[in-house]
């Protein structure tokens, strides 16, 4: 959560101008919604022991010595649950993944940790949103339910037509400059792939490249007609990176979470601009849709770029 927020702010400070490190961090961290999708358990090898309420609570009524010894007898010790879930074991002693109660999730630390669905009810955390969406499951009502924003619920004033106009070109030059900053950062560690960092290194030797902040519509438009071409890598690049749920070259709502949702409070387009990106109304967001919203002609649109 911490890494949403410091994402957030660094968006609020600058709208979609200034790039900065923590942008990267935010997309590896993410956690979509859907893992709620999934049914299968998911196994990791890194679980935190205690995180699972009903551990905890074998803890409060067993001996200590006991729960140490039990402790890898478990079984829902390596057992992992979607988000909204928690493991509990039958009577046979097999575990299982069951909804999470909302009142065991832990409290927000603060408005920051608040969560605006798309029914408009501010969750607590991002724990009692899924814990929620879980005990909807099979439901119209939890079909339908997301997450929609991070923060509390709060009125968003209509995008009008002309500005919806003016998001995708300060999103899409917002794109370059995040792959621009990421470059430059990336001789210790390793942000971009060899792949990436070729593709990046000649947006970034470009010198007529526009340098980060804030820039009029006109010279982002202009710019765009200009350097097209530096353009349709970072358009690509931002959809790869998103479409890994499973990367099938559609984007789900909850795949376009991580982006939408520390923007829409502050970018008051960015609802009705994914959504009119799904021009074919089927929910997804298709490569195709996704170039054409940002302005790349369709004998642009490459899957090879996703690298
Ligand atoms: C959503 O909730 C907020 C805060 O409670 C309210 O101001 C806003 O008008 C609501 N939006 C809609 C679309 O109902
Ligand atoms: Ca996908
Ligand atoms: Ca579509």
């Amino acid at each position: 959560m911490r890494v949403w927020i410091v994402f957030l702010l660094c968006l609020a400070g600058h709208a979609m101008a200034a790039p900065t490190e923590e942008v990267l961090v935010t997309e590896e961290e993410l956690v979509t919604e859907e893992e709620l999708v999934t049914e299968e358990p998911i196994f990791e090898e890194e679980t935190e022991v205690g995180v699972n309420p009903v551990q905890v609570d074998v803890g409060e009524f067993d001996e200590a010595i006991e729960v140490i010894e039990d402790a890898e007898e478990n079984p829902c010790m390596n057992y992992h649950c979607k988000r909204g879930k928690v493991c509990e074991v039958d009577e046979d002693n097999t575990p299982m993944c069951v909804c999470q109660d909302p009142s065991t999730c832990p409290p927000a630390e603060g408005d920051f940790e608040h969560n605006c669905g798309t029914d408009n009810k501010t969750y607590e955390t991002a724990c009692h949103f899924f814990a929620t969406k879980c005990t909807l499951e099979g439901t119209k009502k939890g079909h339908k339910l997301h997450l929609d924003y991070i923060g509390p619920c709060k009125y968003i004033e209509p995008c009008l037509d002309n500005e919806l106009k003016e998001f995708p070109m300060r999103m899409r030059d917002w794109l370059k400059n995040v792959l621009v900053t990421l470059y430059e950062r990336d001789q210790d560690n390793d942000l971009l792939n060899e792949k990436q960092k070729l593709r990046v290194k000649k947006i970034y030797e470009n010198e007529k490249r526009l340098q980060a902040g804030e820039h009029s519509l006109d010279l982002l438009a202009q710019d765009f007609q200009k350097n097209y071409n530096m353009y349709i890598f970072p358009v690509h690049w931002q959809f790869g990176q998103l479409d890994q749920h499973p990367a099938d070259g559609y984007l789900t709502h909850s795949e376009l979470s991580p982006l939408r949702a520390p923007l829409i409070p502050m970018e008051h387009c960015t609802t009705r601009f994914f959504d009119e990106c799904d021009t074919d109304g089927d929910k997804y967001v298709a490569l195709e849709e996704w170039a054409a919203c940002f302005g790349l002609k369709e004998q642009d649109v490459d899957k090879d770029l996703i690298i």
